[in-house]
């Protein structure tokens, strides 16, 4: 039997169910907080401070700061960048400090506060966040960001993908990890076909984001690790 356990929280509405003292929590949210971080910071960005607050954000372009993210898929009006990971692509901003708030992602890194170690998963860095998870030795919490408090697909296939990964060595605390693992299971050879009809998919549809999906639903672009640490999150 694995000495270390592995729990998913399928949406933040949840979190009073699970108790991250001593843990890691692993924050997702594949369309697209996430993994614009992962793409930012692989890409060259200093450091990533999430804020849950629009207005707190917006007040670090004083700081010196670009200012980035989104409210319901749009750019905010004043913002220096949006959510998109391919606009984090860009040399200009390799060395640079980014204030980042989302609808959801940053949401759920703000809801993970008092854990041991937050780090910021997406499929385009899934190796390396095992990796990472299976040389720790804190029990591990999976945090979907989910849409305005419910479950969505993405981020619970996410959650399967990792168990998947690490469920030798962890075990599974409720059937949540399973449910996440089984999913994961009935999607993994055509994870677009499968997120086609989503609730986030139609909606950046509407927005006209199309390549971004393919690319979130990406495995293992990047082999960085970024973890959040003193309100900032680095590799
Ligand atoms: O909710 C979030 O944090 C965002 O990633 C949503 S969106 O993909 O930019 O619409």
């Amino acid at each position: 039997m694995a000495s270390k356990s592995i729990d998913v929280c399928l949406t933040p509405e949840l979190m009073h169910l699970y108790p991250v003292g001593g843990r890691t929590v692993v924050v997702v949210d594949i369309l697209r907080a996430t993994s614009c971080m992962t793409t930012a910071l692989a890409h060259g960005v200093e450091s990533i401070m999430p804020f849950a607050r629009l207005e707190d954000c917006l007040a670090m372009k004083n700081a010196d700061f670009y200012t980035a993210g989104e409210r319901d898929g749009q750019k905010v009006e004043g913002f220096d960048l949006g959510n998109s990971p391919f606009e984090y692509m860009d040399d200009r901003l390799r060395g640079k400090k980014v204030a980042f708030t989302t609808t959801n992602g940053t949401q759920a890194i703000a809801r993970s506060a008092g854990a041991d170690e937050i780090i910021i998963g997406s499929f385009l860095n899934l190796s390396a966040v095992a990796e990472h998870l299976s040389q720790v030795q804190n029990n591990v919490l999976i945090l979907c960001a989910g849409w305005k408090g419910k479950v969505n697909l993405e981020d619970t296939l996410y959650a399967g993908a990792l168990v998947e990964k690490l469920v030798n060595q962890f075990e599974p605390e409720c059937d949540a990890p399973l449910a996440s693992l089984y999913l994961y299971h009935g999607a993994k050879n055509d994870m677009n076909a499968f997120m086609k009809n989503s609730s986030h998919v139609r909606r950046l549809a509407r927005l006209n984001v199309v390549k971004d999906v393919e690319f979130c639903l990406t495995a293992d672009q990047y082999n960085v690790v970024p973890i959040l640490r003193n309100g900032a999150i680095r590799i």
